[in-house]
């Protein structure tokens, strides 16, 4: 049995929930989410699980494993009974490409958009002192020091231009290449796939959807992973319990977001 460390709206979570519901897992959830600013969500010795103490973790066989993107390679591997990963090697490479570009910059970008629109909001109301607390405990320095510029700059933040570009070339890429195949690599829905249809449900989350309104390949490929019922299980029903304040913040965020994107 998988015991998953997640919370509901963590796009690291829902990309390895979304691999077990595809695969009809058996798992049981451990909520931790310390993302409103709240390390003392954090249960203790919580670190031997994830360094970085972020979740998504797992507990299988009796070892820790953490890293979302290494934790759909690992489930693939360990329940290889229906696999998501292409058959021949040069397709691999290319599904690697895709989920390469996560830790490459992807996913630090989509941090800097939510913290520079929403969760800047989200960490003043907790104070002051909570927020020091909650800073003083991250490990992840780079991620640390990018918050406090984003939190305190917000949509002034000198991270917020490059942070919009990663995701603009992102898509119109992905969209380039669902022009001539129906999936990201091979011919197949595949762990790129998985890995990372959650960034479009991120994005469209601060109201940004219209910004790639035209890239029709992409949307369209979103749309027939969106109808599965393992991303209604995955992402679907977790839901996001920061859902108002995302649509509130992202309607007024918008004007500034839409020059940043077309700069
Ligand atoms: N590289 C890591 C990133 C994990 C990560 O950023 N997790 C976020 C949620 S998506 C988290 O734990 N946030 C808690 C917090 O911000 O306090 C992975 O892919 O697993």
């Amino acid at each position: 049995m998988i015991t998953l460390y997640h919370y509901d709206r963590s796009t690291a979570a829902q990309r390895v929930r979304l691999l077990i519901e595809e695969k009809g897992l058996e798992w049981k959830s451990v909520i931790v989410d310390t993302a409103r600013g709240d390390v003392d969500q954090l249960p203790e010795n919580y670190h031997e699980l994830n360094p970085k103490g972020l979740v998504p973790a797992i507990e299988h066989n009796g070892r820790g494993i953490s890293e979302s993107t290494i934790l759909l390679e690992y489930l693939d591997d360990a329940f290889p009974e229906t696999s998501f990963r292409p058959a021949n090697a040069e397709d691999r490479a290319d599904m690697r490409r895709w989920i390469y570009r996560i830790g490459d910059g992807v996913h630090v970008a989509s941090r800097t958009i939510g913290v520079c629109i929403v969760n800047r909001f989200i960490y003043l109301e907790q104070g002051k002192k909570k927020i020091e607390a909650y800073h003083s405990e991250m490990r992840d320095l780079v991620r640390r020091d990018n918050d406090k510029v984003n939190i305190a700059m917000g949509l002034e933040s000198p991270l917020l231009p490059d942070a919009l570009k990663t995701f603009k070339s992102l898509f119109a890429d992905m969209n380039d290449r669902l022009a001539d195949s129906g999936w990201l690599a091979g011919d197949s829905y595949s762990l790129a796939d998985i890995a990372l249809v959650v960034y479009l449900r991120r994005m469209e989350s601060f109201m940004m959807a219209p910004l790639w309104a035209d890239h029709g390949h992409l949307n369209d490929w979103y749309a027939r992973i969106a109808a599965r019922p393992a991303y209604h299980k995955a992402v679907v029903e977790w839901g996001d319990i920061t859902e108002a304040k995302r649509t509130e913040h992202g309607r007024g965020a918008f004007d500034a977001i839409e020059k940043l994107w077309n700069a």
